[in-house]
């Protein structure tokens, strides 16, 4: 067996090992954040869950953290409590990103880890099968329900060489997207072996890892080896390690290999991380910000070598050196090691240990401003400017770039910097409010401040379905596009009609007041709609607006999950040629929907043309009921769950 069959053989709980079909999982671990953790404990609650019944679930308070007014303190109180009464770890703000976290305390290789952030895929770094989800599913798995997926394909990359001086792991993750693209791996599990692995660090993997969520993939995985028993030793957990690896004769659905020789400093340019470049055809660039930090970059390693290139130097006085520590962890070891002084000297200004400007809280670039990021996303808008350009590279790339204030191929630099690692980094786990044991739970009240908004229901869908269609949109529609970050409307993510109005509005601010008053509506769009993140608001909050299908060509499995959860239909075109017939304003119908059964070929009338099309239902029995019902929510309080 590969390593995923030998997880997935471990966790089975429902299905059976049939390419495609949907297999339940059980779940070990869960994770959630001050993004989507609000709607996944309300759900939890309204599920009529009492306790968690995973063998540990946390709620991290990384991405909201910026006090625009009382309604992220209003959230976080409400997590804070929750997690009280509820058996969660808290992990209070300044504590640092889930995924950094993750990976420092509680990553443990075999076990499986639901999250509702797509980047949970970080935790592959240490075998563990680390899934990123809506917050729905999340909740479900923290009461002890399994988690549902298709099968996974499972992918192998086999890694050789060792990477070339001032090429690093980013560079990796850039050429897999480059190789792949953000579709390539849909449906895939990227399962990493190869002689080369010996030469890529735990934190090297966890880059690797975190940026496999980009290529669409369910998620990626590293053997648990001789590395990650050192990164586990030096993070004082050496007894959660345990070796793990595919049989030699592991049987994969794909392969691909990556000799790490080759490589060169890479560079993602606007608007999309699969659109990769060499630094070198990008260098004297001007740049008006560089950002550093992030889930993807924000080790100690990686910080540290900045510091190491910035030391004695400073920034030109145009630009603009934001960097954010992945974790407490790491911040206070680069304080101890001078590092911090380095940078502040150099001319950065150091940034909450948290998300930050990753999804747009805070930082964002001026009007057509460029920026140079080591995140993983430079979608249209993500910044928090919709004009602003964002290219994706290496710390090391950023770090030389900023001190010219220009893209350069940081190979210009000079001799490589080695860091070496403490034996021990520092223990400190002060700021993880343990779970209250559950005989003292029953006084604990959970706090619900105005900006705390009760779930909204949906009616069951109706044997037929009329409607018009309001948006007609592209190929890799994100999930930013639907629902766009920021801070002022991640402030608003316990709050489904205020963040409502929200949606589409960077493609078509007019969309939440016409669907508001249109009734039924549907959203015509290409390949790989939803791609991105995990945020259930953007299907929730179409939902609450009225939106009921979408017709795509296909769909991002997460996004997916998510319209099915909340009771949109997801349709694919059987011939996407007929996607072109679809215009704004047409009006759409589509009966018999009490027969839809899984995989059920549907006619849709267009009304205002008269042609008909097909579209496919390519869901489970399980989820065809959950649409049927109106939504996972829906259906539980049908069948007297709730
Ligand atoms: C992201 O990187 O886009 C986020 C913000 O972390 C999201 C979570 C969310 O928007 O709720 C993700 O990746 O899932
Ligand atoms: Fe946070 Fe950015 Fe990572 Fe999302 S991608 S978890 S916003 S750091």
């Amino acid at each position: 067996m590969n390593l995923v069959q030998k997880i997935i053989t471990a966790h089975l709980k429902a299905g059976e090992m049939t390419p495609g079909r949907e297999i339940g999982l059980a779940i070990d671990q869960t994770l959630v954040h001050d993004a989507t953790g609000q709607m996944a404990l309300l759900q939890f609650e309204a599920l009529g869950f009492s306790r968690i019944k995973t063998i540990r679930s946390l709620i991290y308070t990384d991405h909201n953290i910026l006090q625009v007014g009382f309604e992220n303190a209003d959230d976080h109180a409400f997590l804070a409590s929750a997690a009280r009464k509820f058996g969660l770890y808290y992990s209070k703000t300044g504590n640092g990103i889930c995924h950094q976290l993750n990976l420092e305390r509680f990553a443990i290789p075999g076990q499986t880890l639901l999250g509702a952030d797509s980047h949970t895929t970080t935790g592959g770094a240490v075998g563990e099968l680390a899934i990123g989800a809506g917050g729905l599913d999340v909740a479900v798995a923290m009461g002890g329900l399994p988690f549902f997926l298709p099968l996974p394909e499972i992918m192998k990359i086999e890694i050789s060489g060792r990477l070339a001086p001032w090429v690093t792991a980013k560079d990796v993750a850039l050429k897999i997207l480059n190789r792949l693209s953000v579709s390539g791996g849909r449906s895939r599990i990227l399962e990493f072996t190869g002689e080369g692995l010996k030469n890529l660090s735990v934190t090297e993997r966890a880059t690797i890892a975190n940026m496999s969520i980009e290529t669409g993939a369910i998620t990626a995985i590293f053997p648990s080896d001789e590395n990650t028993r050192d990164f586990f030793r030096r993070q004082g957990r050496e007894s959660d390690y345990q070796p793990l690896a595919a049989d030699l004769e592991a049987v994969y659905d794909k392969e691909i290999s990556l000799d790490l020789t080759d490589l060169e400093p890479l560079i993602a340019v606007p608007h999309s991380p699969d659109n990769v470049k060499k630094v070198s055809e990008l260098a004297g660039l001007k740049v008006d910000q560089i950002a550093i930090g992030s889930c993807t970059n924000s080790s100690f390693q990686d910080l540290m070598t900045v510091a190491a290139i910035l030391k004695g130097r400073k920034i030109p006085t145009h630009l603009s050196l934001v960097i954010a520590p992945g974790s407490r962890q790491v911040l206070s070891e680069l304080a101890k090691r001078g590092a911090l002084a380095d940078l502040i000297a150099a001319g950065a200004r150091i940034m909450e240990v948290a998300c930050g400007f990753c999804n747009g809280v805070g930082q964002a670039p001026k009007t057509k401003g460029v920026s140079l990021r080591t995140s993983n996303r430079n979608f249209p808008g993500r910044s928090g400017t919709k004009t602003a350009e964002l290219f994706l590279a290496s710390p090391q790339t950023a770090a030389v770039s900023a001190l010219n204030g220009f893209i350069t191929d940081p190979r210009t630099f000079g001799p490589p910097i080695i860091i070496s690692l403490p034996a021990r980094f520092e223990l400190d786990d002060a700021l993880f409010v343990p779970p209250v044991p559950a005989e003292k739970t029953e006084a604990i009240i959970i706090e619900r401040g105005p900006n705390i908004k009760p779930l909204p229901c949906f009616d069951p869908l109706s044997d037929t379905l009329e409607g018009e269609v309001m948006l007609v949109l592209g190929d890799n529609i994100t999930t930013d596009d639907i629902l766009p970050a920021g801070a002022h409307i991640l402030a608003l993510r316990s709050n489904i009609p205020a963040i409502a109005n929200y949606i589409f509005s960077n493609l078509d601010p007019t969309y939440p007041a016409r669907q508001k008053v249109t009734g039924p509506g549907f959203v015509v769009s290409g390949r790989n709609y939803g791609q991105g993140s995990s945020r259930e608001h953007a299907a929730l909050a179409p939902r609450y607006l009225g939106l009921r299908a979408v017709l795509a060509e296909s769909f991002a499995r997460i996004c997916k999950a998510n319209l099915v959860n909340f009771g949109i239909l997801p349709l694919e075109f059987t011939d996407p040629a007929a996607r072109w017939d679809i215009h704004p304003g047409q009006r759409l119908a589509l009966t018999e929907l009490d027969k839809l059964a899984a995989g059920s070929t549907l006619t849709v009338k267009n009304l205002t043309t008269g042609t008909p099309f097909k579209v496919k239902l390519d869901l489970s029995e399980r989820q065809v009921s959950i649409v049927k019902a109106g939504g996972l929510l829906a259906q539980a309080a049908k069948n007297h769950l709730i």
